[in-house]
């Protein structure tokens, strides 16, 4: 290889190019340079200095070694090796969008809260959805609880509602909040699994933790794979207290209830999501917002006084409980509406500070354990996280109200007193006063006792509500616990931890325990976990538990993935894509190749996906719009086969016009063709196929595709 040392320029080498309608200049290692020209801004160093070349560090001679003179490259490489900051402990992998809270009616009666006084009041909010054990690069169908964070920029200060998409916890106490999450996240020798709690750490934690029994029915069933963020209930999961004027309190707890309703996806198809698009649900945000379909959900209360927690069946203290809908219904207050995405993921979505201590005045604490571990931990995990005290300085967790304080300089402080006076009281008469009267005033509740590690007995009863929530669910859905149990224990190593789970399931259903046992090959039953109380047979199902049972009726805000090839009835296509953005639903195309395909009428139709690239698990049904000419080179690719197998298996409505039957035998699903498998009518019946698509799932099917035929009962 020839070694050039001659030194000149790279001016005095710069030859000039154009590549794809861009003018660069090529120096003289072939590199190429953007040059300012004109009105382009000039590149500079964060210290304003002005940069000749952003390509070659500064050496001696063109092969020489590097110096440390060249302080452009120095600054570039050192901003860029800080660019990171400490992921979230949990809760690692989010993210966000802005909108708006509208305020129904006042409940001035109830709290003094001053976004809920004036109906029609809008208050802007900024949202952050993750899951949680993941850590910030996992993939979005994880099977984990969904993150629910609400920021409302109120009146008077921030008010931050930190909850989650499922309304009970794991421990009834912080203290155990480390031990949870270690076991839960990857194991600290091997660093894997990722995302996931099938494995023994997690199980072997869980199974000698029975208070996590009623949340381990939650995040088994299909609640932990959701559709996307559009369709999840969130929860406040703690008691919350709202105090009026008169400082009466009344309790609350607080859902958030998705407009398009609750929907869900199937455990196998999560797991070929993951693969697909791990970003599935960034992107489902992403593009709905973007395409002005704002998801919204309504802010629900449960109110109730000292007399209703005094006589409820359990203690409105314990985050392991719920108060079903039916002993209580939940009232709407107000509507979320998410409009907009952040400018910059990094300076919004992660860097926003959620504290659940942030209440503004007529929003107080239970006593609830939890949530007073929370109030502790949410402040100290910024100071880490962000580096210093002044995150507040940071825009998106600034007030959008007027505040003023003494509190001044650290780290990074933008926001920098002047004047003589920092502090008060002082005789100048200078800065914020206090106001007892719109200053926050915490609720002056009673209390008194010993000093004491004790666990109340009202929280003693672990079995009860896990029971309720597996029987008010669907068999579709029982069946996915099921599964999702076998699932999970199959990963764990030590037979034991499987023993023990499955003596705890057989405190909470006996069939759910036999079921799983036979899955996971028991020989016997083991005798059932011992139990604080015993198990109450009284409690009755809570339809509203189940997402199966409020289905929506409607496929609004959903996707039709429509699989195309040459020679599509163009017609045909023409109507089903009205019918379904008639239905406020969405479609995209799916073609053999890049590009599109030529339809019966000559004319050129644009794919947003090539087969391989768009199978059918990112759609909520699929259509197979083929014509008798490419039916047979169809049929040969293993990808539409896989759409077809793939869409049947996950019990999704399938379209198909009657040159897609060839389809049909090849992925093996031509003799198991049942009502959700619907030839396409005409024009004038498509409206009525995209209405019959609003069951969104035949889960009728699914014993034929999934479990098979039940073993033979084990015995006791
Ligand atoms: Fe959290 N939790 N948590 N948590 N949590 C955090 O704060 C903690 C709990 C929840 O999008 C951390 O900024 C303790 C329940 C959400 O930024 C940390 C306990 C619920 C988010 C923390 C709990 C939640 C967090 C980690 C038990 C549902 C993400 C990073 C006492 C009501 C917020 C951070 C976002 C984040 C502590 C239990 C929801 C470490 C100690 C129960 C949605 O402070």
């Amino acid at each position: 290889m020839p070694k050039k040392t001659a030194v000149k320029s790279a001016a005095s080498k710069a030859e000039t190019v154009t590549i794809h309608d861009q003018k660069l200049q090529r120096g003289a290692g072939g590199e190429l340079h953007q040059i300012a020209e004109g009105d382009t801004p000039i590149l500079t160093t964060s210290q304003g200095g002005p940069v000749s070349d952003d390509q070659n560090t500064l050496r001696v001679g063109a092969r020489g070694p590097a110096l440390i003179d060249d302080f452009h490259f120095r600054e570039k490489i050192f901003h860029f090796d800080h660019e990171r900051i400490p992921e979230r402990v949990v809760h690692a992998r989010g993210y966000g969008a802005h909108g708006f809270f509208e305020t129904y009616d006042s409940l001035a009666a109830y709290t003094r809260a001053d976004l809920f006084q004036r109906p029609g009041e809008k208050t802007p909010v900024f949202v952050r959805f993750s899951t949680v054990a993941g850590n910030k690069g996992s993939a979005d169908l994880a099977r984990d609880v969904r993150g629910f964070a609400v920021k409302f920029y109120t009146q008077e200060g921030n008010w931050d509602l930190v909850g989650n998409n499922i309304p009970v916890f794991f421990i009834q106490d912080p203290i155990k909040f480390p031990d949870v999450v270690h076991a839960a996240k990857q194991e600290p020798d091997r660093a894997f699994p990722q995302a996931q709690t099938a494995h023994d750490n997690f199980w072997d934690f869980i199974s000698l933790t029975p208070e996590s029994m009623h949340m381990i029915m939650w995040i088994m069933s299909d609640r932990t794979i959701p559709r996307s963020f559009r369709f999840m209930e969130g929860f406040g999961v703690h008691t919350f207290r709202f105090v009026n004027a008169k400082d009466q309190s009344t309790f609350v707890k607080f859902h958030w209830k998705p407009k398009l309703g609750l929907q869900s996806v199937a455990w196998n198809e999560a797991v070929k999501i993951n693969g697909a698009d791990p970003d599935f649900h960034r992107r489902d945000l992403w593009q709905s917002i973007q395409s002005g379909n704002f998801p919204e959900w309504e802010l629900c209360v449960q109110l109730f006084d000292q007399d209703f927690a005094d006589s409820f069946d359990f203690d409105i203290l314990d985050p392991t409980k719920i108060i079903p809908e039916e002993v209580l219904p939940v009232q709407p207050i107000g509507r979320l509406v998410l409009d907009r995405m952040p400018d910059n993921f990094f300076a919004e979505t992660e860097q926003v500070a959620f504290m659940t201590q942030n209440v503004p005045p007529g929003i107080d604490f239970s006593n609830d354990p939890l949530l007073q571990g929370r109030n502790f931990s949410y402040l100290d995990t910024q100071l880490k996280r962000l580096g210093g005290p002044n995150f507040t300085h940071l825009p998106i967790n600034a007030p959008k109200c007027p505040f003023h304080n003494f509190q001044q300089d650290g780290h990074m402080a933008m926001r920098n007193p002047v004047g003589r006076t920092n502090y008060q009281p002082n005789s100048r008469n200078e800065g914020p006063r206090e106001s007892p009267l719109k200053g926050y005033r915490h609720f002056p509740a009673e209390e008194q006792g010993p000093k004491i590690r004790l666990r109340p007995e009202s929280f003693a009863d672990h079995y009860s509500q896990a029971r309720q929530f597996y029987i008010s669910q669907t068999p579709p859905e029982q069946r996915h616990i099921a599964m999702a149990l076998t699932f999970e224990l199959s990963k764990v190593e030590a037979v034991v931890i499987r023993e023990r789970m499955v003596a705890h399931l057989m405190n909470i259903d006996e069939t759910l325990a036999t079921t799983v046992a036979q899955k996971l090959g028991f020989q016997s039953m083991p005798k059932p976990a011992d139990a604080a109380m015993p198990t109450r047979q009284d409690l009755e199902p809570s339809p509203a538990l189940s997402i199966a049972e409020r289905g929506p009726q409607r496929f609004e805000g959903r996707k039709l993935g429509i699989l195309i090839t040459d020679g599509v009835d163009a017609k045909l296509l023409k109507g089903l894509s009205a019918a379904i953005t008639k239905a406020n639903a969405v479609f995209e195309l799916i073609a053999p190749k890049v590009g599109g395909v030529t339809a019966s009428d000559g004319s050129f139709i644009e794919a947003h996906h090539m087969i391989d690239g768009g199978p059918s698990v990112l759609f909520d049904a699929v259509a197979i719009l083929s014509s008798t000419a490419a039916i047979d080179d169809l049929v040969k690719e293993a990808t539409a086969r896989d759409f077809v197998a793939d869409a049947f298996q996950h019990c999704k409505y399938i379209g198909y016009d009657p040159s897609a039957l060839p389809l049909m035998e090849k992925a093996g699903i031509a003799d198991a063709l049942d009502e959700g498998v619907l030839a396409l009518p005409g024009e004038e019946g498509l409206s009525a196929f995209v209405t019959e698509l609003g069951k969104l799932r035949v889960w009728g099917r699914e014993p034929s595709v999934k479990l098979g035929k039940a073993s033979p009962p084990i015995k006791g």
